[in-house]
């Protein structure tokens, strides 16, 4: 067990009851997203550390993120609230093909007003893993400079560094700046976990082994990319192989795979599975997230995960 630290944009989510166009729904179930908080609860459910850093604001949406991160033993210290600006929110359709549609009201949020200041109260000394993505960065200049700042941090700390570059092309100026930023942060981290679709994009390369070595060659220690049901590619300096994904029964929302996969290789990592193992439980957490509805309603507990790993093996 270790003590991870994350950071990024929590966001209240209404969820679509009724499949269609976002515009005709009158029905919404509330819920919580964002990437790194739904890392940052997955690896609580399994019992670990984790310490969420974000600003929230003074609003109901912004108590109601509070009091569900308490709920879930995740480290609240870290957490500000922001009487001036709100907390984001999203909508997210109902669909029964690919991925639903996501709208958001997050400009000028209170989390997008992060900045490198708020880095000088954490404590790193017994961190042993930082989880980012490149969300963050696409929000506020503060906030890409508070990324960069924390990657420094934990190199001097020798502090392990997991990148997912998580594209979101809407909250970019142009895709040039995107590729650019998230390519520069994701050669500064240890492990990159880019998502199949973003792999042209991101490299230019369409062949798993291409994109693989344009981060090795950069400095990246392990890049695993994660292919949808085929499971995942992973490369190393040293090695490179598959590791297969799981059985689902009915995919009933995509959103969400990325982060149940990383809490699954973090995880894994931290409690000493060796690589192989650690993405086989990616895979099995990312696996399980598509079978529930909100983006963090199926990351499991240790006994959730260790069932689902019995019976959807394939
Ligand atoms: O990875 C899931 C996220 O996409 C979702 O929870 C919302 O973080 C989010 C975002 O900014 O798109």
């Amino acid at each position: 067990m270790g003590r991870i630290i994350t950071i990024g944009e929590p966001m209240v989510m209404f969820i679509a009851n009724e499949e269609g166009p976002l515009e005709e729904v009158y029905n919404f179930t509330k819920a919580l997203a964002g990437s790194e908080v739904n890392v940052a609860i997955g690896l609580a459910r399994l019992g670990h550390k984790v310490s969420y850093i974000t600003h929230l604001g003074d609003d109901p949406f912004g108590k109601y993120i509070y009091k569900f991160l308490v709920n879930e033993n995740i480290d609240v210290s870290y957490i500000k609230f922001d009487n001036e600006y709100p907390t984001g929110f999203q909508l997210k359709s109902k669909t029964r093909i690919g991925d639903p549609e996501v709208v958001y009201f997050r400009k000028w949020s209170a989390a997008s007003h992060i900045q490198e200041n708020d880095l000088k109260e954490i404590n790193f000394d017994d961190v042993n893993h930082i989880h980012l993505t490149g969300i963050p960065p696409a929000l506020s200049l503060s906030f890409r400079k508070t990324i960069y700042n924390i990657v420094e941090k934990a190199k001097t700390k020798n502090i392990l560094i997991s990148f997912d570059p998580n594209i979101r092309k809407q909250l970019w100026k142009s895709e040039e700046e995107m590729r650019s930023i998230l390519n520069d942060i994701a050669f500064r981290c240890d492990i990159v976990l880019p998502g199949y679709e973003e792999r042209k994009i991101l490299t230019g390369y369409n062949e798993l082994n291409d994109i693989a070595s344009f981060y090795l060659e950069k400095g990246t220690k392990i890049v695993i990319i994660k292919t949808g049901e085929k499971g995942a590619f992973v490369k190393t300096p040293t090695e490179e192989y598959t590791v297969s994904g799981f059985k689902v029964e009915q995919i009933v929302d995509t959103v969400g795979a990325g982060d149940g996969f990383a809490v699954g290789v973090i995880s894994g990592l931290l409690e000493n599975l060796s690589l192989r193992e650690a993405v086989k439980r990616g895979n099995a957490i990312g696996a399980r997230v598509i079978m529930f509805p909100g983006d963090n309603d199926g990351l499991p507990n240790r006994k959730n995960l260790e069932k689902f790993i019995m019976t959807h093996s394939i």
